[in-house]
């Protein structure tokens, strides 16, 4: 409001109405400023309510549809700002400008998912995850829409639906929310031997990431780019992070869900808020024709990868995410991306599942978004110049000036009119010479469903083929019909190694009839040591999170120099007390904390210190503090015990492997903690802790 004192009766009326712009006074949505938003407007104190309350209906007619319907798949998901930059040399490969111009930052939109459980689901639970990155390039939108994890589980479009309706919860109670352990999803599996390979990748800890800035992305499909002489090659795309691949192990994943449903959204959110920002290189296996016909599998099957090993992968640029959405609706759940968003320089193939995916992706938005100007949303709309014929529809929010809506015209000198040969931006399809029949059949080419299963499980280390076994066996054990599960042993388990399916029968009671191993199977005993997490180690611990336990009597020093410490690597320390309140050091001086023992689990943090003092007895009595201890011991974390502290290895009867680390003093074991954390977790120790109750 002006300060102005009213001294006419214009001047009077400027105070009734003048609102200061900068103060931001609630309003309607047209804008008319509101007096009162906590009362309706009613006849008398206690009367009814009017129906010529337009600011109440206002407020209501909105509410009433604020939502939208939520993704059919990948509905739970998180967002992010960032940037990509090319790296030199690319042309050689494309003529997609944002993959050759190296001084330009070409701005992205991400969005990470999971895939079955609906918007409301938790973070942490064993599925795959979606990652689709929208180029705002200066040619047009581009969106890379790929997974976690490198192949699909179907063939053909065709099946998609199939796939999704079994996978997601059950029909007639719509249980379960965000897991694939349950009766529909093995029947499916069991039924369809070209989901094999994908099993094993979804049962595997790619499944249950630590974060999601630990990461890859893969593009799954092959496509082609494109030069500016019109060269083509085929491509894989990969991205793969430079905070190294880490995941969680399957009972700090449950616990997670409780606790934490929104672990990875948090963690993703607070790393950017920090500055941490995470990256990701972008790079793409490239290969010719020719070599792809060479090979035993078909790179038109998204069933298939292609290892590194036999293709190693090219970088082609990096992208950063340094920068959270201001509205998570306006922006990550308004995104609307597709692998049909494409630019030129960059092209499809056939690969029967990219094919089908040209359509859904847009007939999906035009029912979620409601209209067919959803590319006009802020978030959809291209940074660079746009000219189109295309008018009307709802929510139209572009205001054309030129008179011709058609081309060619002679009333605007036939603008905008199609480009021609004129500029390497404008998109040409490749030039496939096809031939043949119409049909509806799968090729030859395609009918090996387990070589690459078998290939990506006899690649892991032991732990990560343990996990994969005990993934099985859990999902297993929640499918009722023994049917079905004696299905997923005959037609897949033995499919892909014969131990793996004798472990999983064997927790069942079931029969492994070898006899039905497939016939189609290539031999061979190629491994990939990249397609194991161990390829892809951190090299850092920035923002990983340190647990540090105190108590009354503690030392403060220590809790500086590791705070300090902590600090110094861009890691995150939080100081934990018994409740949230401060806590008395040696010297009786308070000591603040950021949380209590109870409030901040232990699985919430990837490392623990416990402070030295005069305070052993008190630590030991204390319950949740002990537990705190066994149970980030369990999860294979790494354990520092400051001085006195270093009694708790025998009384807690911990085995002191390389991640138990004793000091009189945090600069002792500062390196060796944090190479221990960097490792992110004690594999070894997996062997010793089934005696620990947590
Ligand atoms: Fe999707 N997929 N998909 N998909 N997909 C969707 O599009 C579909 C597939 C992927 O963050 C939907 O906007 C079909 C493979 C991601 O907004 C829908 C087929 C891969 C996301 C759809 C596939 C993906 C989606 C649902 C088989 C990895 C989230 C809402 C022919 C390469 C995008 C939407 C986001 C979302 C269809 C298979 C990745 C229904 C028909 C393979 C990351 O259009």
């Amino acid at each position: 409001m002006s300060n102005k004192q009213p001294t006419s009766k214009i001047q009077q009326f400027e105070k009734q109405t003048y609102v200061d712009p900068n103060e931001k006074v609630l309003t309607s949505s047209l804008g008319t400023p509101v007096s009162d938003n906590q009362n309706s407007l009613k006849i008398g104190e206690k009367g009814p309510t009017l129906l010529e309350d337009f600011l109440l209906r206002d407020k209501l007619i909105h509410f009433d549809r604020e939502r939208i319907p939520e993704r059919v798949v990948h509905a739970r998901g998180a967002g992010a700002h960032g940037y990509f930059h090319a790296y030199e040399g690319n042309e050689k490969w494309t003529k997609a400008n944002f993959l050759i111009d190296t001084k330009t930052k070409t701005p992205i939109f991400v969005r990470i998912s999971t895939v079955q459980g609906g918007r409301g689901s938790a973070d942490v639970v064993r599925d795959v995850r979606g990652f689709s990155i929208k180029f705002f390039t200066q040619e047009g939108n581009y969106d890379l829409v790929g997974n976690n994890i490198p192949v699909f589980f179907i063939q053909d479009a065709i099946k998609f639906s199939d796939f999704v309706h079994a996978v997601k919860p059950e029909n007639p109670n719509e249980i379960p929310t965000g897991q694939s352990a349950h009766d529909t999803f093995w029947d499916f599996i069991s039924l369809n031997t070209e989901t094999a390979h994908m099993s094993t990748w979804v049962m595997s800890d790619r499944a249950i990431p630590r974060n999601l800035r630990s990461i890859q992305g893969f593009g799954v499909h092959t496509y082609r780019l494109i030069s500016a002489d019109n060269k083509a090659v085929l491509v894989k795309f990969h991205w793969t992070p430079l905070q190294g691949v880490a995941q969680v192990v399957w009972d700090e994943a449950l616990k997670l869900n409780g606790m934490d449903p929104d672990f990875h959204r948090r963690d993703l959110w607070d790393s950017i808020e920090q500055g941490n920002y995470p990256e990701w290189e972008l790079g793409a296996q490239i290969f010719s024709e020719e070599d792809a016909n060479g090979w035993d599998f078909d790179v038109l099957d998204p069933t298939k990868l292609i290892p590194e090993e036999l293709v190693p992968v090219t970088p082609l640029g990096k992208f950063v995410l340094n920068k959270n959405p201001d509205d998570f609706f306006a922006e990550t759940e308004q995104v609307a991306f597709s692998p049909a968003n494409i630019v030129s320089g960059i092209d499809f193939t056939n690969d029967p599942l990219l094919q089908g995916r040209l359509f859904s992706y847009t007939d999906t938005q035009l029912h979620r978004l409601g209209t067919v100007n959803f590319n006009q949303i802020p978030i959809n709309k291209p940074v660079c110049p746009f000219h189109t014929n295309r008018r009307g529809g709802y929510a139209n929010h572009e205001i054309y000036q030129a008179k011709a809506n058609y081309e060619p015209n002679s009333l605007d000198n036939n603008w905008p009119r199609e480009a021609g040969d004129r500029s390497t931006s404008a998109f040409r399809s490749y030039e496939e010479k096809i031939e043949g029949c119409k049909l509806r059949v799968r090729p030859e080419s395609f009918a090996d469903h387990f070589s690459q299963a078998t290939l990506h499980f006899s690649s892991l280390e032991e732990h990560e083929k343990q996990h994969i076994k005990d993934a099985y066996s859990f999902e297993l054990s929640k499918v009722a019909s023994q049917e079905i599960k004696q299905r997923v042993v005959d037609n897949i388990l033995i499919n892909i190694d014969l131990e793996l399916a004798r472990y999983v029968s064997k927790q069942f009671g079931l029969q492994v009839k070898d006899t039905q191993i497939s016939q189609k199977k290539k031999a061979g005993s190629l491994t990939s040591k990249r397609l194991s997490i161990s390829s892809f180690p951190a090299s850092d611990i920035k923002q990983r999170k340190i647990a540090v336990l105190v108590h009354n009597g503690c030392n403060p020093n220590s809790i500086n120099e590791i705070k300090k410490w902590a600090d110094s690597e861009n890691a995150i320390a939080e100081i934990l007390g018994p409740s949230a309140a401060p806590v008395k050091d040696v010297n009786n001086n308070p000591v603040e904390v950021d949380g209590s023992q109870t409030g901040e689990p232990s699985v919430t943090y990837d490392a623990v210190v416990i402070i030295d003092g005069e305070n052993y007895d008190e630590f030991i009595s204390d319950g949740v503090a002990k537990h705190y201890v066994l149970e980030s011991y369990k999860h294979l974390k790494p354990i520092l015990l400051l001085k006195d502290k270093a009694e708790l290895v025998d009384f807690l009867g911990l085995n002191q492997d390389e991640g138990v680390l004793k000091a009189e003093k945090v600069k002792e074991a500062k390196d060796a903690f944090k190479l221990a954390i960097q490792n992110h977790r004690i594999w070894d120790r997996e062997e010793f802790i089934k005696a620990i109750p947590a």
